[in-house]
């Protein structure tokens, strides 16, 4: 996506061009799931020269931002060791577990403010292979790697780092006692790189394969994809939440102290670190991720599946016939997610769902629930009432979503923008630069004049919603 700063009547805004897209996709190669990284780094060099063509004023700044957790292992020469593995992979879970038995999850919360998210790198550190940490000189969280990739630098972003549960809340720096705990030497991690360090120029060779000026800085935007699209939701006042909805509908506020009680842990929420040290208090909440995974499921078993079509079948069916908890772990990993929608509809004595449009239904009607949910346990722990949901991300593109959000939530949702998360990363490479004035108010400003989100206002009545609620919390398997 390329960015550009416009600073007209209005202040600050950002326009944004999408110059490449290109899908990622984790490939399951014996018996693990692996990104397939060198795939995404001919996807970034592919979009730096589609955007470099696309600018007749140049490229200032290059950020690189990712979904978080995952990492890359290098060794003392710098070369990646192995393909990163995907945060979905089943080594990770029982990795966990064994950690939590040995140290305290409740104090570990305390110290982190990071969810015990089965994914978190701490956990997946505890799962990896020992003979890779042996040989490994350097990790890189994904956003890092690409950086580093293009730069030649090293870095630690502060947001993503946040993600791996291994630094503490209060001062923001590495707890290496964690480090030990998971079995892997600490000095595998390099020093924290605040959000908004220029990391240097673009490497000579780089420049040579995009066409880019030998001077194009790149910059440690907020490298985690969430904390990016946080940055730029464009709420007014303190009474705002947002959905960053994608793979996940991650449901929070941002604030500027955490809540690490024994209730925030229970709800399963966590606290992230935003762009400029504020945080992100939010819950994970397993998103379009059930959709999309029973749209490939479907085209694999022959179905020609069109996308609005199906919304708009969903749309016209009978709302909350049959519905789940998005956040069952059964629905975690890749695959036939329609088979386990109709397994769990079946085990909680619900209609099942047969076709793909009552299926799509059921998805939506149960994730609009799950929103529900996390709004309420949102006010509930932070004490704040919630007027005003913000849908951001490529989620706030599906109509019905938003429209089943605001019913279900009885609150008024505000949907877009959609690219949310290159919006932000370029707000904070803007703030770098000094194209807008530091600080998360002048973002949140800009950020404000960059969108023009739809409203949609609760319709019908809470009861229906209230209802399936308690079927749903009655019926968990
Ligand atoms: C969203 C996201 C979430 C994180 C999950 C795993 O893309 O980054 O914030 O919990 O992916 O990395």
């Amino acid at each position: 996506m390329a960015a550009h700063v416009v600073h007209d009547g209005d202040g600050n805004r950002i326009r944004l061009t999408e110059a490449a897209r290109f899908p990622n996709r984790a490939v399951q190669v014996h018996g693990r799931l692996h990104w397939d990284v060198l795939g995404l780094w001919a996807g970034v060099l592919e979009g730096l020269r589609a955007a470099n063509a696309a600018a007749p004023d140049g490229i200032a700044s290059i950020g690189v931002d990712s979904w978080a957790v995952d990492y890359g292992l290098l060794d003392a020469d710098g070369r990646l060791l192995a393909n990163p593995v995907c945060y979905r992979d089943a080594r990770n879970a029982p990795a966990r577990d064994r950690l939590l038995a040995a140290l305290d999850p409740a104090d570990l919360f305390a110290r982190t403010g990071i969810q015990h998210q089965p994914f978190n790198t701490v956990f997946q550190l505890a799962a990896e292979d020992e003979a890779a940490l042996d040989r490994a000189d350097r990790l890189l969280l994904i956003p890092d790697l690409l950086a580093y990739w293009l730069s030649g630098a090293t870095a630690c972003e502060a947001t993503n780092a946040s993600t791996t549960g291994l630094v503490d809340q209060a001062t923001g720096t590495w707890r290496h006692e964690l480090c030990t705990a998971a079995g892997f030497r600490a000095d595998l991690l390099g020093a924290i790189t605040p959000t908004g360090t220029v990391l240097g120029p673009i490497l000579p060779e780089i420049a040579q394969a995009t066409g880019l000026a030998a001077d194009t800085r790149v910059i440690a935007t907020a490298s985690h994809d969430t904390a990016a699209a946080v940055a730029a939701v464009p709420a007014e006042g303190d009474r705002a939440a947002y959905i960053s909805c994608g793979t996940w509908s991650l449901v929070g506020t941002e604030r500027t102290t955490p809540i690490t009680t024994p209730e925030a842990l229970a709800a399963g929420f966590t606290n992230e670190r935003g762009a400029d040290g504020t945080i992100r208090f939010l819950r994970n909440v397993a998103g379009l991720w059930l959709l999309s995974e029973s749209v490939d499921a479907w085209r694999r078993q022959g179905l020609d599946v069109d996308l609005a079509e199906l919304l708009a079948a969903a749309g016209r069916a009978e709302r909350l016939r049959s519905v789940v908890d998005p956040d069952d772990p059964r629905f975690a990993d890749p695959g036939d997610m329609p088979a386990r929608i109709r397994d769990y509809c079946a085990e909680t004595g619900q209609p099942v769902p047969q076709t793909p449009a009552e299926t799509a239904a059921c998805i939506l009607d149960s994730l609009a629930l799950a929103h529900r949910r996390a709004i309420e346990s949102l006010e509930a722990l932070t004490g704040e009432p919630v007027e005003t949901v913000h849908i951001v991300g490529g989620g706030s593109r599906n109509e019905l979503l938003c429209r089943l959000t605001a019913d279900a939530t009885g609150r008024t949702v505000l949907a877009g923008p959609d690219e949310a998360t290159a919006l932000g990363n370029a707000l904070v490479q803007a703030q770098a630069l000094g194209l807008i004035g530091p600080g998360p108010a002048a973002r949140r400003a800009a950020a404000r004049a960059s969108a023009q989100p739809r409203r949609h206002e609760p319709q019908g009545a809470q009861a229906s919603w209230q209802q399936a609620t308690q079927r749903l919390l009655g019926r968990t398997p």
